[in-house]
């Protein structure tokens, strides 16, 4: 079979698996919100990484159908977490294509509804690429989201168009800072006036910050001084089973 059609049927057979990887408050240094990430195990080729299928995805349209199921199981597992009292965000990751389809609302909806998740611990995170499309369909796509309560965030900031207009003008909260800017901090003085530049605007535009790819504490302490609201990576923990979550969330950095 080929992959596209592999893809199809993944979902009936129950592929996919989510990991969660956990984002650190900078003030606190305990964990604010944990990332949902998915992964495909199919029973002959094995685990196949969402660079190479969630391109596929888009390309044959199946991202609507996973995309409804991401946000249905992890909303799920959030619930599940608060039934063990402990009380996290949820951050979910949305296709630029589940942005445009018009029935992203009542999806997401449904998902805080079947699963009793408060709409103030979802963050859905786009990426730059979403936001130049249709500015005027994305804006009130955006605003629909946000009338429900739940938080936008701007992933893998400044590996795309990076374009300020949009920054002031679409209702973000928040922005991810691309880990490509964080591998060889603290040591490069232009990654570390990037980073100084996008903390500066972002904050004078009400959006806190996280860093990506965080794998040592030289880079928390770099981030750290120059003010990052939040850090997400190895250093902290790897992307984990559901069930380990209730465990890390008792911990602090
Ligand atoms: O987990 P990992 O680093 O391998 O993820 C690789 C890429 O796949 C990241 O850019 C991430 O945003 C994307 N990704 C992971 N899970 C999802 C998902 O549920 N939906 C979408 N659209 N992208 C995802
Ligand atoms: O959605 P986003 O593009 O932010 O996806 C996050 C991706 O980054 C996931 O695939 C996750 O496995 C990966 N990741 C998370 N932390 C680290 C890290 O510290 N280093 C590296 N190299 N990758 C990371
Ligand atoms: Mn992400
Ligand atoms: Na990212």
């Amino acid at each position: 079979m080929e992959r596209q059609a592999r893809l199809r049927v993944a979902l009936e057979r129950d592929e996919f698996s989510l990991v969660y990887q956990p984002q650190v408050d900078a003030a606190s240094g305990r964990i604010s919100s944990v990332e949902a990430l998915i992964r495909w195990t199919h029973p002959v080729l094995g685990t196949i990484p969402p660079l190479e299928f969630i391109p596929l995805a888009e390309e044959n349209g199946a991202i609507l159908a996973i995309g409804g199921w991401v946000l249905r199981t992890a909303c799920a597992d959030a619930v599940r977490w608060q039934r063990d009292g402990k009380c996290v965000r949820l951050a979910v990751n949305l296709s630029p294509l589940q942005l445009k389809d018009p029935d992203l609302l009542p999806i997401v909806r449904d998902a805080l509804a079947s699963s009793g998740l408060a709409p103030e611990l979802l963050e859905l995170e786009i990426t730059e690429g979403a936001l130049m499309e249709d500015t005027a369909a994305t804006t009130l796509a955006l605003d629909a989201l946000r009338n429900l309560g739940l938080r936008i965030a701007l992933d893998d900031f400044g590996t795309e168009y990076s374009s300020l207009a949009y920054l002031s003008r679409m209702p973000l909260n928040s922005l991810k800072i691309d880990r490509s800017f964080v591998s060889d901090l603290p040591h490069c003085a232009k990654n570390l006036e990037i980073v100084r530049a996008i903390l500066a605007m972002s904050h004078s535009l009400g959006l806190s910050v996280t860093a990506e790819g965080v794998e040592t504490v030289e880079q928390m302490t770099a981030l750290l001084d120059r003010g990052c609201d939040a850090f997400q990576g190895y250093y902290f923990s790897r992307p984990v089973a559901a069930s380990d979550i209730p465990a890390l969330l008792d911990r602090s950095w």
